[in-house]
C-alpha cells in the first residue's frame, strides 16, 4: 500500500506552488463574486464510484494486453481502489460485478473498511455464460424466449441483491445485451414484454431502501436491435416498474452526436434519473477515459446536474465505467475521477442568474458565453487544494509513480494471461 508519508513528502514539494496558484485563482473568483472555499468544500464533498472491473486491463474483440501486477481477485481490486481513493480522495466507493467479484462478504467488508471504501451499485451479468449455469444466454437472458432461461437470469439478479445487502449496497444496475443480430430474428414487442416481465420479478425482490437502475445501450453485442436501446425504453421500463426503478445513463451508450445533456434534463423532469456511468469515446462505447475526447460535453452534462441539484428526491449514483487498454488502470481511473470532479466544479461556477436572464432575453450569444466562461476557468488549484485538505496528493499521478506501488504489487501478484475482457 501507499504510506501516508509518501503523500506528505510529495505534498511538501508542491505546497508552495499550490498556495501561489490558489491565491491567484481566489482573487480572480472574488472579482466574480465567487468564494473559492465554497468550491473547495464542494470538491471535497464529491465522490465517484470505481468499477471493480476497471482496475484490470480491458481489451477489444481482437486482444487484451495485460500489464504488470493485474489484480487477480476482488480483494486485489479493492486494494487498487484503495490507492485511487487514498491519492485522489474522490473515489470513496466501489461498484461490484457479479459473478466476477464473488467473495465472502466478511472479507469484502474488512478490505473496504481498511481502505475507507463503501460499496455502490451492484452489477449483474447475464451477457455471458458461466461454467456452472444450466441455460445459455447466447440468445438472450431476461428477454429469452425460454421461460427457464429467463428464470435463471432473474434468479441471478436476485442473488446480486442478496450479496449487495450483506455489504451495504443500495442499488442494482441491470444491463442486458439482449437483442437481435438480424431483422426478423425476434419479435420486438414480445421480446420487450418478456424483458419487462422479468424485470418485474427482480423489482419484486428489491428491498424497501434499494433502487433498481436500468441501463440503456444502443448496440453491441446485438448488432441489429437491442432490447433496452435508448433512454426512451429505459424510461418506459422505470415508469412501468415503479418508484424504486430509475434510469442510468452511460455516456458511451449513445449514437454519435446525441445530446446527452438533454436526456439528463428530461429524466430529471420525469424523476427517473438514477445515476451515471462516466467515460468518453471517439467512436465506440466506453473506450476512453472521462474527459479525454470531449470535456465540454462532460461539462454540459454536469451543467444540467448542478442546475437540478436542488430537485427534491434527486439522488444520483456517480460511477465510472470505462475500459483501459494501453494505460495503467489505476492512473486512468485517477485521471477520470479528477476530470469528472473538474467538470462538476466548473459547472458549479456557472452564473445561473445571469444565464437565466440571457435565456429570457433570447441573448443566445451571451448565454453561450456564460457557459464557456465557466468551462474555461482553470479550477486545478481548487481540486488540488481539496485533495490536500482531505489528506490526498496534490498531484495524484506524480505521487503514485513516486510510490512504486505498481512494481510492488507486480512482485506479489501472479502474471495475468491475455484472456478475458470486461467492458459493460
Ligand atoms: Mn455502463
Amino acid at each position: 500500500m501507499i504510506h501516508q508519508t509518501v503523500i506528505e513528502a510529495h505534498n511538501a514539494k508542491h505546497a508552495k506552488d499550490l498556495e501561489t496558484d490558489f491565491a491567484c485563482l481566489a482573487e480572480k473568483l472574488d472579482r466574480r463574486g465567487v468564494d473559492i472555499n465554497e468550491l473547495v468544500n464542494r470538491a471535497q464533498g464529491f465522490g465517484v464510484a470505481i468499477p471493480s472491473w476497471g482496475t484490470g486491463t480491458g481489451g477489444t474483440r481482437f486482444a487484451r494486453f495485460p500489464g504488470d501486477g493485474e489484480p487477480a481477485t476482488i480483494l486485489d481490486k479493492l486494494d487498487d481502489c484503495g490507492v485511487i481513493h487514498k491519492l485522489t480522495r474522490s473515489a470513496p466507493s466501489v461498484s461490484l460485478h457479479i459473478p466476477w467479484d464473488k467473495a465472502d462478504p466478511t472479507d469484502l467488508l474488512a478490505k473496504a473498511e481498511q481502505h475507507e471504501l463503501s460499496f455502490d451499485a451492484m452489477n449483474s451479468n447475464t451477457f455471458q455464460d458461466q461454467p456452472d449455469q444450466a441455460f445459455s444466454y447466447k440468445f438472450g437472458s431476461l428477454s429469452h424466449t425460454d421461460a427457464a432461461t429467463r428464470a435463471q437470469a432473474v434468479e441471478h439478479n436476485l442473488e446480486c441483491i442478496e450479496i449487495g445487502q450483506k455489504i451495504g449496497s443500495k442499488a442494482l444496475t441491470v444491463w442486458v445485451g439482449d437483442g437481435a443480430n438480424f431483422p426478423g430474428q425476434t419479435h420486438m414487442g414480445r421480446q420487450f414484454e418478456r424483458y419487462l416481465s422479468s424485470m418485474k420479478s427482480i423489482y419484486a425482490g428489491l428491498p424497501e431502501d434499494w433502487r433498481l437502475f436500468s441501463e440503456h445501450k444502443i448496440y453491441e453485442p446485438a448488432f441489429y436491435s437491442t432490447v433496452v436501446q435508448d433512454w426512451g425504453t429505459s424510461l418506459l421500463t422505470a415508469q412501468e416498474l415503479g418508484e424504486k426503478a430509475m434510469c442510468l445513463v452511460d455516456l458511451g451508450h449513445h449514437a454519435p452526436n446525441v445530446n446527452i445533456e438533454m436526456i439528463v434534463s428530461r429524466l430529471v423532469r420525469a424523476n427517473k434519473l438514477g445515476g451515471f456511468h462516466f467515460n468518453d469515446s471517439k467512436y465506440g462505447d466506453d473506450d476512453l477515459d472521462s474527459g479525454t475526447i470531449d470535456p465540454y460535453r462532460l461539462f454540459l452534462v454536469w451543467n444540467e446536474l448542478v442546475d437540478a441539484e436542488d430537485t427534491p428526491g434527486l439522488d444520483l449514483a456517480h460511477m465510472i465505467d470505462q475500459s483501459h487498454n494501453v494505460t495503467d488502470p489505476i492512473e486512468s481511473l485517477m485521471v477520470s475521477a479528477i476530470e469528472i470532479q473538474r467538470a462538476y466544479i466548473q459547472a458549479s461556477l456557472v452564473d445561473r442568474i445571469a444565464l437565466a436572464g440571457y435565456q429570457d432575453e433570447n441573448d443566445a450569444l451571451m448565454a453561450s458565453a456564460t457557459l464557456r466562461h465557466a468551462f474555461r476557468t482553470d479550477v486545478d488549484p481548487i481540486l488540488a487544494k481539496a485533495r490536500q485538505r482531505s489528506g490526498g496528493a496534490i498531484s495524484p499521478i506524480a505521487a503514485y509513480r513516486a510510490s512504486g506501488y505498481r512494481a510492488q504489487i507486480a512482485a506479489s501478484r501472479p502474471k495475468s494471461s491475455g484472456s478475458g475482457g470486461g467492458i459493460i
